[in-house]
């Protein structure tokens, strides 16, 4: 079940949740070039093979979420990236709690689908005709607004 979270205190009870081990925090990253952001397309499990997420993955034990950004990034797009920041709310999945990290590539570095089936860079007019996987697709209006106007 996915549900967006408004309230602090829902917050809260996320961190706590997190906390005694009830679910993983999993940061994606809203990578963003040139007005777009990149979509890349899963392989595993077969549930989600051929949908389009944000890269990204699990936070490791005593792991910073933007140093899990940066190293999922390096794994999965053997690229180099900097995180500036969260977008939108924290969501609720199956694994935990999934937190967007918008971030920009450092110079000279590029995205290879190292693990994913593909990738493509998605500016504002196409965000909604992606087959995102569920989550991914509730930080819509948010991407949409860190872009800007189509
Ligand atoms: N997920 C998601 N949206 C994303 C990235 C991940 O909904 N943009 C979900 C899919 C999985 C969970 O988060 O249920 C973990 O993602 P991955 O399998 O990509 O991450 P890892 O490879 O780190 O985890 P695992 O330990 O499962 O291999």
């Amino acid at each position: 079940p996915l549900r967006r979270l408004r309230s602090a205190r829902a917050e809260r009870l996320v961190a706590a949740a997190t906390a005694v081990g009830a679910g993983a925090v999993v940061v994606a990253t809203a990578l963003v070039r040139d007005g777009a952001v990149l979509a890349a397309q899963r392989t595993r499990p077969p549930a989600l093979a051929g949908r389009w997420e944000l890269a990204g993955g699990r936070v490791e034990a005593g792991e910073a979420e933007e140093d899990a950004v940066v190293r999922e990034c390096r794994e999965e797009l053997g690229c180099a990236v900097s995180p500036t920041g969260r977008v939108g709310t924290d969501l609720l999945i199956d694994a935990g709690v999934l937190r967007v990290h918008a971030a920009v590539l450092v110079d000279g570095s590029a995205p290879t689908a190292l693990e994913h089936a593909g990738l493509r860079w998605v500016g504002p007019a196409e965000l909604e005709a992606v087959d995102w996987v569920d989550a991914d697709r509730a930080v819509l209006p948010d991407l949409r607004a860190l872009l800007g106007p189509s």
